[in-house]
């Protein structure tokens, strides 16, 4: 393959060389990338920053891939920069014959439209859906890369997007490897601070996705750390999932097939609770939609589950198949289909368009399976009578909805009693808060402005729920009210248009029990209603963490890096500082000038993958055993809070 630029194809800007017509056409492919950040990284808020981190460690994973690479090391540094480390085979730096430049300039000062310059073999990692480090260039303050190959080190400085220095020689070595390090541009991004929990979740996705390859992150500012390694893979993905559940089968099942370049991977295990969570993936990126991959693992799933119940007689002759919903009840799995040329669609271009897909995956899978439960047959009809259970259950279920549907046609679908309702009509102008605890929801109620501001109080019962399934969440009050009071219906029967606000924002206290209820509500919207985060309908209060008084001077302070700045500013003398641990503790004056009023509030805005983030820790939460769960709130109720802070 040879670089593209667009169709631009010539040499690069450099101090030491002339400036001609043709580098100028190059020097826009980058410049383009500065003007619309937007269009290669997404966004220039949060995401779109650890997106940039992102992409380097694709490019490693993509060496991995190669077979070239064993370890990948992130580093976030305390003047905030990141230094992204691996031991591949390292960038190129002879000269590239087309442009007259080293490869490893023209890689990070030339747009790429996808797949590795210089190396065979397509790209199959995802990242921004292989950019290229060019764009982390273009949108970097300052870019540093080092290129360990050929018995040598080679390192080369840009300034946003332009070389700086000539390919310079440094050092003999033997290993091999590439170091990058990147300051992001606070010209380009609206926050340039790395945030670790969401960049260690990705580390350990990636070491789930890529089994055996050790990914560790360290921060010079904190001194944390972490190293993920994984070499059961896919399997200690599930083993992860259901670390505090009750299984049906100790080992979780694998499987993996393709056809030419296409290949599936999949680890499925049964726990004994009644939710489905299914992971997807294409080319480690996390396809929350799902689409054809999903389609034809469900298809495989529950076909050949049906066959075997009929073959040896579990399901009778005369009763019906076993649904999708059915067999899927107590499963979790984790799927992976790496190829070529992943068509990304949907509204938030997470469903896997590619329809090759959907049969391959089908035939993966059913063979696979068919095998497995034919080999381990007391396995096989543990999974298959807690089907025919479940199918049972919905039966029931069914009468008794149909039953209290006709009922409840007669009556006027009224508002619930709790909600106390804005004056505004319209959807656009509308919010509705959701309030954890009766005493916050007062001080909301009062501090208002009821022109277009709702509240709806959520009383601490809705705590329990996550010891039930999810599904029988929706036999609680709190969580009805939230559906009624919200207008859309939830998953099949959702419709948009019908929200009765377009905002709905969801605000806890700043504690363990505070990020618990957040967790569960981000986890029922991103189960029943992924379209109102999608639509960017969701969205997270932000009260304060501490009041600063000094003499009659007040200042509220929202997190502790602002605290630690604004006492170093004023001097800790005389300094009186009260710590929030609830919105109780704010009369409703206080909770409207620091939480809701629009002029002066933080909003922070939830995006998929905050919610996904949430699931999959509601999901381990969702175990039976009591102290493993407690531990895990407890060591998690930081990690929950974070998401706050994902834009
Ligand atoms: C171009 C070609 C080859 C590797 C790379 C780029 C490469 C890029 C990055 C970015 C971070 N780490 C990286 N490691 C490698 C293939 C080299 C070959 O065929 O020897």
């Amino acid at each position: 393959m040879t670089p593209e630029n667009n169709g631009d194809s010539t040499t690069i800007q450099n101090n030491n060389h002339a400036y001609d017509e043709t580098q100028i056409q190059v020097l826009e492919g980058l410049d383009a990338v500065r003007r619309r950040p937007g269009m290669y990284i997404g966004t220039t808020g949060s995401r779109g920053l650890h997106h940039m981190v992102y992409e380097v460690v694709d490019n490693s994973v993509d060496e991995a891939l190669a077979g070239a690479c064993s370890n990948v090391e992130v580093v976030l540094h305390d003047d905030g920069s990141c230094s992204i480390v691996d031991n591949g085979r390292g960038i190129p730096v002879g000269i590239q014959p087309k442009i007259g430049r080293p490869a490893v300039e023209v890689a990070l000062t030339m747009l790429h439209a996808g797949g590795k310059f210089g190396g065979g073999g397509y790209k199959v990692s995802g990242g921004l859906h292989g950019v290229g480090v060019s764009v982390v260039n273009a949108l970097s303050e300052w870019l540093v890369v080092w290129s360990r190959r050929e018995g040598g080190e080679f390192t080369q400085r840009f300034e946003r997007g332009k070389p700086a220095t000539e390919l310079t020689r440094v050092r003999d070595i033997d290993e091999n490897g590439t170091t990058v390090r990147f300051k992001p541009d606070p010209e380009i991004f609206e926050d340039v601070n790395f945030d670790y929990e969401t960049i260690r979740q990705r580390l350990r996705e990636l070491a789930f996705l890529n089994e055996g390859l050790h990914l560790s992150l360290r921060d010079e500012r904190t001194g944390q750390e972490d190293s993920f390694k994984y070499d059961g893979g896919l399997s200690s993905f599930v083993e992860h999932l259901n670390k505090n559940k009750d299984v049906l089968h100790t080992r979780p099942v694998m499987l993996r097939g393709g056809k030419e370049d296409t290949q599936v991977e999949l680890a499925l295990q049964y726990n004994d609770s009644y939710a489905e969570a299914i992971y997807s993936f294409a080319n480690t990126i996390r396809t929350h939609e799902g689409g054809a991959h999903e389609a034809g693992f469900k298809m495989a799933l529950t076909r050949v589950l049906n066959d075997y119940a009929r073959k040896y007689g579990l399901l009778k002759e005369n009763s019906a198949n076993l649904s999708g919903e059915d067999v899927r009840e107590g499963l979790v799995a984790v799927l992976h289909v790496k190829l070529s040329e992943p068509q990304f669609e949907g509204q938030t271009k997470t469903k896997l368009g590619n329809t090759e897909v959907a049969g391959i995956t089908n035939s993966v899978v059913g063979e696979g399976l068919a095998d497995f439960l034919e080999q381990n047959p007391p396995v096989a009809r543990r999974i298959v009578e807690k089907a025919l259970l479940a199918s049972r259950a919905r039966d029931a279920a069914r009468q008794a909805r149909e039953l209290t549907r006709r009922k409840s046609a007669l009556e006027v679908t009224a508002l619930p009693g709790k909600l106390t309702d804005c004056i505004t009509r319209d959807p656009a102008m509308a919010e509705v808060f959701l309030v954890e605890g009766d005493s916050a929801g007062g001080s909301a109620k009062q501090g208002r402005d009821r022109r277009f501001q709702a509240i709806l109080p959520l009383r601490g019962k809705i705590l329990n729920v996550e010891k039930a399934r999810l599904d029988k969440a929706l036999g609680h009050e709190e969580i009805r009210t939230i559906i009624t009071a919200l207008g859309t219906g939830i998953r099949e029967e959702f419709d948009l248009s019908k929200a009765r606000y377009h905002r709905t924002i969801i605000m806890t206290d700043a504690d363990v029990d505070g990020a618990h209820i957040r967790t569960l509500l981000l986890t029922f919207f991103y189960r029943y209603m992924p379209e109102l985060i999608a639509a960017g309908y969701v969205y997270i209060a932000q009260p304060p963490l501490y009041l600063v008084s000094k003499g009659k001077a007040h200042k509220y302070i929202y997190n502790d890096r602002d605290l630690e700045k604004f006492l170093n500013e004023i001097g800790r003398d005389g300094v009186a500082l009260q710590r929030y641990k609830g919105l109780g503790e704010m009369n409703a004056e206080q909770l409207w000038e620091t939480t809701m009023d629009p002029a002066t509030r933080t909003l922070m805005q939830v995006t998929i993958d905050d919610a996904y983030a949430a699931d999959q820790i509601f999901t381990v939460l969702m175990g039976d055993k009591v102290e493993p769960r407690r531990e895990f709130i407890q060591e998690n109720a930081d990690k929950v809070r974070n998401l706050d802070t994902i834009g």
